[in-house]
């Protein structure tokens, strides 16, 4: 039997999802969407699991789509790659973006193409000091996709993020993070510890009200100021029904630690 592409580890209220085929960088094939997709389908549906992590194995965080997979021959018909978004990087990036739960991503090393803009769809980013972001699409003509024109000219701004999608050139993880594009640098020995210590911190917080924090951001850059208010309203009045409203606030009026239950 060959070894599963995605390695999925649920330990307490953290699930771990590992890309695994590390011969390649990580990059994808279908067999491998097929099986991040089943992670995720086990992870939208278990209510213990309060927070995600996300890593790759080896050296690279991901390289993209696999080439091999994705190449035409001398005088073939070319293979329709907007299919290929349709079916498979489209659905996860949405499925990301709106999972309810944090998800923290600790790339371990390089991080190219499609596997770059996974990193950045994720909530938290942690990189490596060895990794690096690399908008690779226009080494090979194509348009950075999977998010690779949303979510650049949102995190640095359009003149870094034109930069990145026209040169292609490596973005080092502290450049990364001094830009904004990621949360936080961290020396290689660290990555996983720190990222791990992030998702166990996240999966005690009160789940649902991250959760809305993250619907409130993602609906943030279509809105004015009068909608985002009035979202946040909405949210609000839903945060405020919570359980772990209520104990948060108790706590804090008890001057003791609160133990929320993500409800
Ligand atoms: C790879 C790949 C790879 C296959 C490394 N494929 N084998 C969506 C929809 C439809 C179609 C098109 O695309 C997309 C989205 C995309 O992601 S397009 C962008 C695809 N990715 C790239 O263009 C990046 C290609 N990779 C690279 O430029 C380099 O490998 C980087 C800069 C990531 C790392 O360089 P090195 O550290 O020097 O490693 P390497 O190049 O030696 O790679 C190690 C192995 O991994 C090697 O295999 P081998 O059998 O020779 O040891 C590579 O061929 C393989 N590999 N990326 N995308």
């Amino acid at each position: 039997m060959s070894a599963p592409l995605i390695l999925l580890d649920i330990a307490g209220a953290v699930a771990t999802v590992t890309l695994n085929r590390p011969d390649k960088l990580n990059a994808f094939n279908e067999a491998m969407h097929g099986e991040l997709a089943c992670a995720l389908d086990r992870i939208e549906d278990d209510g213990a699991v309060r927070a995600v992590l996300l890593t790759g194995a080896g050296r690279g965080f991901c390289a993209g789509q696999d080439l091999g997979d994705r190449v035409m021959g001398e005088g073939q018909e070319p293979i329709d790659l907007g299919e290929t978004l349709e079916r498979f990087y489209n659905p996860l990036i949405r499925r990301i973006r709106r999972l309810e739960r944090p998800v923290v991503c600790a790339v371990n090393g390089v991080a190219a193409g499609a596997g770059a803009n996974l990193a950045l769809a994720c909530d938290i980013v942690l990189a490596g000091r060895s990794a690096a972001f690399i908008q690779a699409f226009c080494r090979i003509g194509l348009v950075p996709d999977s998010g690779g024109t949303w979510f650049p000219p949102r995190l640095v701004g359009r003149a870094r993020a034109t930069g990145l999608a026209m040169l292609g050139e490596p973005l080092p993880a502290e450049r990364a993070e001094a830009w904004g594009l990621i949360w936080r640098c961290v020396d290689d020995a660290q990555l996983i510890e720190e990222a791990r210590a992030l998702a166990r911190h996240l999966a005690t917080q009160p789940t649902r009200g991250l959760g809305l924090i993250k619907r409130a951001l993602n609906a943030s850059p279509g809105n004015d100021l009068d909608v985002q208010l009035d979202l946040e309203r909405d949210l609000q009045r839903e945060a405020g029904r919570t359980e772990d409203y209520r104990e948060g606030a108790r706590a804090f009026l008890e001057k003791r630690r609160p133990a929320f239950k993500g409800r």
